[in-house]
């Protein structure tokens, strides 16, 4: 009898846990795409890193008419810079600090971007910003 009894409650339990389980899982499945889609709401941010005579990608992707944040870290101590002559952006980048660039591209292309420090870009500060349509 009380083989029984017990045997009875436990497929129960065990259910009811598969179902709190299934239904915590989709609550986190729905907060993380909440989450995600908050996140992208922010696409345009891009941040671009200096360390020694290099910038951290050498290719940017952003799309024409969608405003970019571009936070430039420059992780020396001394000065480099951010610039695009086809787009008059000339932002110099104080070592050690973070700065931020916006703005937002009017023509699809593919632009150089490079660093106008003396002598950087001929080290390898270079790189290109492509505009997609
Ligand atoms: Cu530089």
């Amino acid at each position: 009898m009380t083989t029984l009894e017990s045997g009875i409650p436990a497929p129960n339990q065990s259910l009811k846990w598969l179902f709190t389980g299934l239904i915590i899982g989709t609550l986190l499945a729905i907060l993380f795409l909440i989450a995600s889609r908050t996140l992208s709401t922010h696409p345009g941010t891009i941040t671009l890193k200096t360390s020694g005579l290099q910038f951290s990608e050498t290719e940017l992707h952003v799309k024409v008419g969608q405003t970019v944040n571009l936070e430039l870290f420059n992780t020396d101590g001394y000065a480099h810079a951010f610039d695009i002559d086809v787009l008059g952006i000339h932002v110099p980048l104080p070592g050690s600090q973070t700065t931020t660039l916006t703005f937002t591209p009017t023509q699809p292309g593919v632009y150089e971007f490079y660093c106008g420090a003396y002598g950087h870009k001929g080290a390898g500060m270079v790189g290109t910003l492509i505009v997609e349509p």
